[in-house]
């Protein structure tokens, strides 16, 4: 995991039969005071937490994240280390890469559709 990834997992699984769903995410991008090596001090969070939460989806479910940056004083994004983005390249994520940095007070909605099974980080920024 590079700087600046925060440590989310998906867990997606293979399933068989069709129930495809829409599984949908609504994150602020928070400080929070945690101490995940023991030194307590400021880090960014989802919904006023840390550690951030899990996304679990199903192969052939779409993932929908609104993400809203509420850090007041940092550009924010994410995106989505090893997830087929196929004709959903802007999805992907990378800031620098595939998005613009979200300014404070700006929200951005991510979708696309789970393809392959497996767990996977996000990396924030
Ligand atoms: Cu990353």
């Amino acid at each position: 995991m590079h700087r600046g990834c925060i440590p989310l997992l998906i867990a997606l699984a293979q399933v068989t039969g069709s129930s495809a769903k829409t599984v949908s995410y609504d994150w602020n991008v928070t400080w929070v005071f945690a101490s995940p090596d023991g030194f307590g001090r400021p880090v960014i969070g989802i919904n006023d937490d840390w550690p951030c939460p899990i996304i679990e989806a199903d192969v052939g479910d779409f993932i929908s994240i609104n993400l809203n940056n509420k850090l007041g004083n940092e550009t924010t994004g994410l995106h989505f280390h090893g997830i087929n983005q196929i004709n959903t390249n802007s999805m992907d994520g990378a800031v620098g890469t595939n998005q613009c940095p979200l300014p404070p007070d700006h929200s951005v909605k991510y979708r696309f559709y789970v393809s392959s099974e497996g767990k996977y980080t996000i990396g924030r920024g």
